[in-house]
């Protein structure tokens, strides 16, 4: 997987360089001026790095400017004469709840879409192909597919065209805390679970768990005092966070050994994620089963059998304290 691709001298994992880092900017002369109906988001709904894309894309109200497409859950092989595993578009819209097949591209799989961009593009890219892809319709070709670039550019270069221009998910007062926090709860809690689950001695599982841990403490303690992470406005690094934290108990506490503490037993956490979660236009990113689907059956180095997990399917619709600091 991009997420923890193996390196063979270490017990740690990886994580694979992006390679697509174009910007759709408001400037009409750039390369990829930002216009609607133009660009495409690819992402599977099981994927934080994605889901945070589609998020931004929600809360700013840019449906109508910005369509996108699922790929389904479960990675097959992307090729005949390889033996790649990744993301895969379905065989029909019916198939999958949430998957549809490739409208834009008629791809197959988010493989080939790499492979039709490359002939446009001449930096280098490697499988694997990571699933959250910005497609530009016109050039025909990537724009950008490392996750934090694309929400960045959704949440400040489309405001022409977004329903909710005012909502300011980076703004400038606030901008070098919200750098310092992306850095901590993305070091510690949205690659720290990957760490966890991907480790392969007990040194580094060990290390890893005491990393991530360490940083949920920490965000439970500062939302003891404040709504959000930054204050009590919703910026970027809640979102960031909020991908990791909804997919923990259902999936990660399990599959990536995650199991120290659940995030329903620390108060303040829990009740920020119901909290998120009922933004107008949030849930709607969150498809649990497309979660475990692929958490439990794609990678078969720590669950071989690929068996599904049941429960605890928490309702983060419930009531939750949050409003407390309105
Ligand atoms: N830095 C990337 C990481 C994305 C990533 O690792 N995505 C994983 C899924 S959660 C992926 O698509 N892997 C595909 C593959 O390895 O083929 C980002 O945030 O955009």
């Amino acid at each position: 997987m991009a997420a923890s691709s193996a390196n063979e001298n270490s017990d740690k994992p990886r994580r694979t360089v992006t390679s697509f880092r174009n910007f759709v900017s408001q400037n009409h002369d750039s390369q990829f001026p930002a216009e609607s109906g133009r660009y495409h988001l690819y992402i599977s709904y099981a994927c934080p790095w994605a889901s945070r894309c589609l998020a931004v894309l929600k809360l700013k109200g840019l449906d109508k400017a910005i369509t996108f497409t699922s790929v389904q859950p479960l990675w097959r092989k992307t090729k005949e004469n390889d033996e790649h595993m990744g993301w895969v578009f379905p065989d029909s819209d019916k198939e999958v709840p949430g998957a549809e097949r490739d409208h834009i591209n008629g791809a197959k799989s988010v493989r080939e879409l790499y492979d039709i961009a490359s002939l446009n593009y001449t930096g280098k890219y490697t499988v694997p192909a990571v699933a959250e892809v910005l497609w530009d319709k016109k050039l025909k070709t990537i724009v950008n597919n490392e996750s934090s670039e694309i929400l960045r550019m959704f949440s400040t270069e489309f405001n022409h065209f977004a329903e909710n221009p005012c909502l300011d998910l980076y703004p400038p007062n606030l901008r070098s805390l919200i750098n310092e926090t992306n850095e901590w709860v993305h070091h510690g809690i949205n690659n720290g679970v990957y760490k966890c689950g991907f480790a392969t001695t007990q040194t580094a599982y060990d290390e890893a768990v005491k990393q991530l841990f360490d940083a949920l403490d920490k965000c439970e303690e500062i939302l003891e005092k404040q709504r959000f992470l930054c204050g009590n406005t919703l910026t970027e690094p809640d979102i960031r966070l909020f991908v990791t934290l909804i997919r923990f108990d259902e999936a990660y506490t399990l599959i990536f050994k995650c199991s120290k503490r659940l995030i329903r037993e620390y108060s303040n956490l829990f009740n920020y994620t119901k909290d998120i979660y009922q933004i107008p236009g949030l849930s709607s990113t969150v498809k649990m089963a497309h979660v475990k689907q692929n958490y439990y059956g794609s990678f078969p180095s720590i669950n071989p059998l690929g068996i599904v997990a049941h429960g605890p399917n928490i309702d983060y619709s419930l009531s939750h304290d949050r409003h407390r600091f309105s």
